[in-house]
């Protein structure tokens, strides 16, 4: 069935807002020198945006290391995500958390994680939630073709198969973790060929075509939604840049392989698509692309114009309700 031209405006918009935000935000990150890593998604733009585009606020998604896309197709605001990449107060996470730990439940925004595999849990956990209060709510777990052998996802498979919970396994499969092609630690061809031992159905799609990801999408997000157990949807993409921004010059892959890869850019494919069948002009295209760029001038404005968090909230936020005057004098916190 064809889209309608709001679902087409808002899956470009999202596209060319991600791409941006990971092409103008991160190198202004490097340049502040602010500790930590940062893992650029451009290029994988079609995943979140085609799998996010059928959730609502009260959805919940896990995300991974790699995680500014599946924030900003979650509807998490880029202004405030610069500022956490910034460390400043104004943050999405007070400026504490960094691009690791973006988190905002107003949005089912269950976290970016630096630990592999580790929001798998979290997103399985939150599906058992809905099902359990009966919220009708659909928890998506992206994860990586390399946090696809982590233990964890496997026990979190086969509970959520045995508990029909409403959740959606997404694995980004973009051919490496970190510099190990995926080939090398994968006992099968494909991460979806191992559904049918959870006793789920697996789907693999084109994850550079935001079309392909939109149709599977919308077909596992509905099933969950129905109650009917999780799914595994395998979406093959690509990392235009390094594992980090610290990850140059990329040895492990050709120039071949990259340029391969480049030409299928989900953004290109979709105006080569879309402006020939009539559906959006390349001029509303165009104008969709500036203003993302205005718009990461102004995070970027915003972010630098907001103060680092003060030494004092350091204490705030925390789990443990210890009296701060203790914790500040160093008292033996033995609980
Ligand atoms: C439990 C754990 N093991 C190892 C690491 C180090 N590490 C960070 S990212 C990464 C590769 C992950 O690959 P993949 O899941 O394919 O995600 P991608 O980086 O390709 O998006 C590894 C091994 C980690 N952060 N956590
Ligand atoms: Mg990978």
């Amino acid at each position: 069935m064809p889209l309608e031209r709001e679902t087409l405006i808002w899956l470009y918009r999202t596209m060319t807002t991600i791409r941006h935000f990971e092409e103008r935000g991160i190198p202004e990150v490097g340049q502040r020198a602010l500790s930590g890593s940062v893992h650029s998604s451009a290029g994988q733009e079609a995943v979140p945006t085609g799998v996010c585009a059928h959730l609502s606020d009260d959805d919940y998604i896990g995300s991974t290391h790699r995680g500014h896309g599946h924030c900003i197709a979650k509807g998490v605001d880029p202004k405030l995500m610069m500022a956490e990449l910034f460390g400043r107060s104004t943050g999405s996470n007070k400026g504490k958390g960094g691009s690791m730990h973006i988190a905002d439940m107003s949005k089912g925004m269950l976290g970016t994680n630096g630990v592999v595999a580790a929001s798998v849990p979290l997103a399985v956990g939150a599906a058992l939630t809905s099902k359990l209060k009966k919220l009708g709510r659909v928890a998506v777990a992206f994860f990586g073709d390399g946090a696809a052998n982590q233990g964890v996802l496997h026990e979190c498979m086969n509970l959520a198969s045995v508990w029909k919970l409403p959740v959606v396994f997404c694995c980004e499969n973009n051919g490496y973790a970190e510099s190990t092609p995926v080939e090398y630690g994968l006992s099968v061809a494909n991460v979806s060929d191992r559904a049918p031992a959870y006793n789920m159905p697996g789907f693999l799609v084109d994850g550079m075509d935001v079309f392909a990801v939109y149709e599977a999408a919308g077909e596992v997000v509905a099933r969950a939604r129905a109650g009917d157990g999780p799914s595994l949807l395998e979406c093959r993409t690509y990392r235009f840049y390094g594992h980090t921004v610290f990850d140059n010059p990329l040895t492990y892959r050709t120039k071949e392989e990259e340029e391969h890869w480049r030409a299928l850019d989900p953004l290109k494919q979709f105006r080569e698509r879309v402006v020939p069948e009539g559906l959006l002009t390349a001029e509303e295209l165009d104008q969709m692309d500036q203003a993302a760029e205005q718009m990461m001038e102004e995070a970027i404005k915003f972010a630098d114009e907001s103060p680092m968090p003060e030494p004092a909230e350091i204490y705030e936020d925390v789990y443990v309700n210890y009296p701060i005057d203790q914790m500040k004098r160093g008292t033996n916190m033995a609980v």
